[in-house]
């Protein structure tokens, strides 16, 4: 290796900046970024998972596809591997006769996935402006990280659930300062800070933390895992699935104890007269008191009036993990939420009323003056159907069948086509053995990848796709306060080409190159939407190098911070109820809400209500005894790098907790590989014993490539071979990842 080329440069990634050393046209280093006081770990896998053997080396079609449109032997791993050519042609032959003869609403081009950091490549964009070149595509609504939030919280605060997010909760600054009582369900939980979609670049999670501890803010973490939120906070252990029950027994116990703040609810709310009986039992004959919510949560009753009367007295922030509408009814969990907090009367108050997501992602909590993005324009769908994004295999199965969503009643397209750029279905998708079988029924599924995952084993149609270090682009998230030149570090890998180079083969082919590539190259690409963000930068007053000047510079700090936030909706609405009222029907909280009323569904009535799930603790089996949560992974982002990370002695198969009474019972030890199981399906996973999980609940990360079909147990651990495929409710439609009941046996 010559080492006279040797080369440190920075780059950034969604979960944060990192120094890359290349030498011989090789990664061959990461190193942290001096900036960020708590880097994330995750780049030291790059180089292996850059340059490993598992890298998509060339076009490659699928050979029983190609001989006789074979459908059902998706995952058989017999490629061909044509010139790229001849593979474009026939890819693009293949999107025009499926886009003649059944028309572009045969198309799925959701195409979710968190793809990587860099705005001109990023994939989704890439792949949706391609398909609308071509005459567009049936898109998806929502994520599956806020799905059912995305679809409840607006008709409860009015507000487009994102916009709540990320500029109107109170940043960690002014919780630090106001913040007496920290209610956390689901906690909060540094490992998942450490990623924010286009990149976090100052780690400041667990300082925060440091700081809460330090002025003595009692902080309680509700749920399944101690480990969810920093040490030192204090654990209430709670059954998953539950945290609705408990949130109607604190609320019971203001009603009852006299700590509801009426004047609030009077003035900033409408329909608690509506609410109120079903909380006393009058409606149902059930008070919600914490003596019915303890065997439900399990929860001591004097625990939760305790808390009760805690968060009435105390300037309270409740926040809500996204993890807890990520499950069946999460739409109720959210709800109340909010309805807890009416209560309190402290919505809009510094430091009070709830938040939803504080650490999901980095960037959550931060004070940042908003600023215009750097988006690649994906031109107009002509094609308007769009389905729920978690509700993808269903779509597969049932064309043409009616379903419901948010008070609409819809049918099913009827897809032939399958596009995917940038994600990862058999990673993140539910219940895999089902998406298997919906998966064999288009007639064609074409994947961008740079690795050979488990979906892009699945593909008939596969294109190499070149990771972020193989080409120029620019790195900004408008929840950071960098901005960065991401230079080509080396060459493509193989034959990779860019998303955007491949799709521009193919818009070329089928007689829209010009409109897909408007006569740009991607450097000419990336000046133009360069030049409109500076423009917009300037407009703000605030400064941004040029083009050229970012290049030397590689990276700068903007001058995005917030003096003081200015929280326009909560703070303005409490200051003035009737002249900065809510986007909801009403102009206030929705306590009840009739539009939900008319919707007449019996799975999301008008007011948030205590629905116990299909699989949760109350509902366990002697088939299926536990229950299974599936957090997100903490030494990684999702799937991607998986395949190096798989590499690492005793990584694979992924690491199981469950308590050690649980363990006891089945003769397990921490090490031990264990049978993960249920009537979906079975999934290896390697045991860790511990106390800091709740006894009955077991927690397997998502992350593992989920092996080859036909398999009886997946070997590497993905736990969506075990998850239930079904939407949170006929409202939000969203992926219920989190209720799931297995049983684990050992090997
Ligand atoms: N059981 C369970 N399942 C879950 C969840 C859960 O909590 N529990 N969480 C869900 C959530 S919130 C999410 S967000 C999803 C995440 O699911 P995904 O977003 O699908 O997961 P990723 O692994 O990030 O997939 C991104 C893919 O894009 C590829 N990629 C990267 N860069 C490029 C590029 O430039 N071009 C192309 N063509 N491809 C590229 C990567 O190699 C990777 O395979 O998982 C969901 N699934
Ligand atoms: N390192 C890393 N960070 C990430 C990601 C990653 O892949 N890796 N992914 C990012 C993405 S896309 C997203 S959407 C966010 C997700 O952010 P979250 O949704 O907050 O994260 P999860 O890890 O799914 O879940 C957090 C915890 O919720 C608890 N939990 C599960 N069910 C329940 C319940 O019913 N009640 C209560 N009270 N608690 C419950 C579990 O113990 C779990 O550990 O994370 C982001 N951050
Ligand atoms: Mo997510």
């Amino acid at each position: 290796m010559d080492g006279s080329d040797r080369q440190t440069r920075v780059t950034t990634s969604h979960w944060g900046a990192f120094e890359v050393v290349t030498e011989g046209g090789r990664i061959v280093e990461t190193r942290p970024f001096a900036q960020d006081p708590s880097p994330s770990a995750i780049p030291a896998i790059l180089p292996a998972a850059v340059h490993h053997e598992s890298r998509v080396a060339r076009p490659a079609i699928r050979r029983a596809w190609l001989d006789s449109r074979d459908r059902k032997g998706r995952g058989d791993g017999d490629y061909v591997t044509p010139p790229w050519d001849e593979a474009l042609d026939i890819a693009a032959q293949e999107i025009d006769r499926i886009r003649k003869t059944h028309g572009n609403g045969a198309i799925y081009g959701g195409s979710y996935g968190w793809a990587s950091a860099g705005r001109f490549h990023h994939a989704q964009s890439q792949v949706h402006r391609f398909l609308n070149s071509i005459g567009g595509y049936v898109a998806s609504f929502g994520s599956y990280s806020t799905g059912c939030a995305q679809s409840i919280m607006p008709h409860v605060l009015g507000e487009n659930f994102l916009t709540l997010l990320y500029e109107t909760q109170d940043s960690f600054a002014t919780i630090a300062e106001h913040t007496e009582t920290l209610v956390m369900f689901g906690g909060i939980n540094p490992k998942n800070s450490q990623v924010s979609m286009g990149g976090i670049t100052e780690h400041a999670t667990a300082g925060w933390f440091d700081r809460f501890a330090a002025k003595g803010m009692t902080r309680i973490n509700i749920g399944p895992q101690r480990g969810d939120a920093p040490e030192g906070c204090e654990w209430l252990p709670c059954r998953p699935g539950s945290d609705a029950a408990l949130m109607l027994a604190l609320a019971h116990v203001m009603e009852e104890e006299g700590l509801t703040d009426n004047g609030f609810l009077a003035t900033h709310t409408t329909g608690f007269d509506r609410f109120r009986p079903y909380l006393m039992g009058e409606t149902d004959g059930t008070p919600k008191t914490p003596d019915w919510a303890a065997p439900l949560t399990g929860v001591d009753a004097g625990r939760i009036r305790a808390l009760a009367r805690r968060m009435a007295a105390t300037r309270t922030l409740i926040t809500v993990a996204w993890s807890l509408q990520r499950q069946e009814h999460g739409e109720q969990p959210y709800w109340m939420s909010a309805v807890l907090a009416a209560m309190l009367g402290q919505i809009g108050l510094p430091g009070g009323g709830v938040g939803y997501g504080y650490g999901a992602i980095g960037g959550i909590g931060k004070d940042f003056r908003p600023l215009g993005g750097l988006t690649l324009p994906q031109g107009r769908n002509a094609v308007t159907d769009v389905i729920p994004v978690a509700r993808v295999a269903d779509m597969l199965l049932n064309p043409g069948q009616p379903y419901d969503f948010n008070g609409q009643r819809r049918d099913y397209p009827d897809i032939r086509l399958v596009c995917w750029a940038g994600g990862n279905p058999f990673h993140h998708h539910q219940d895999l053995n089902r998406l298997h079988e919906a998966w064999t029924r288009p007639e064609t599924i074409i994947v961008n990848e740079p690795w050979w995952t488990a979906t892009a084993q699945r593909a008939d149609i596969v294109f190499p796709a070149t990771t972020p270090y193989e080409r120029e682009d620019i790195g900004r998230s408008p929840l950071d306060d960098y901005l960065f030149h991401m230079p080509a570090l080396i060459s493509p890998v193989g034959q990779a080409r860019d998303d955007y180079a491949i799709f521009a083969g193919l818009a070329e082919r089928l007689g829209a190159g010009e409109r897909f590539t408007e006569g740009r190259e991607a450097a000419a690409w990336i000046a133009h939407l360069y030049a409109g963000f500076r423009d917009g930068a300037t407009a703000a007053g605030i400064e941004v190098p040029t083009l050229e000047e970012l290049r030397a510079r590689n990276w700068v700090r903007l001058e995005t911070q917030a003096e003081e936030q200015p929280k326009p909706v909560l703070r303005r609405f409490r200051a003035d109820p009737e002249g900065a009222p809510l986007k909801t029907p009403s102009g206030r909280i929705e306590i009840f809400s009739d539009t939900i009323d008319g919707f007449g569904y019996d799975d999301c009535p008008g007011h948030p209500v205590w629905l116990p799930p299909v699989e949760w603790p109350g509902a366990a089996t002697t088939e299926a005894p536990l229950h299974l949560v599936s957090p997100q992974p903490g030494d990684k982002l999702h799937s991607q790098l998986e395949a190096a990370l798989a590499d690492v002695e005793g990584a694979r198969p992924e690491t199981i907790l469950i308590h050690e009474t649980d363990a006891a019972a089945r003769g397990i030890a921490t090490g031990d590989l264990v049978r993960v199981f249920n009537s979906r399906g079975a999934v290896r996973a390697r045991a860790r014993v511990t106390a800091d999980i709740l006894a009955g609940v077991v927690a397997l990360p998502t992350g593992a490539w989920v092996g080859p079909p036909g398999s009886n147990m997946d070997q590497n651990g993905n736990p969506n071979v075990l998850t239930r495929d079904v939407g949170t409710s006929r409202l939000g439609q969203g992926t219920s990842a989190h209720s799931t009941l297995v049983e684990v046996e050992r090997l």
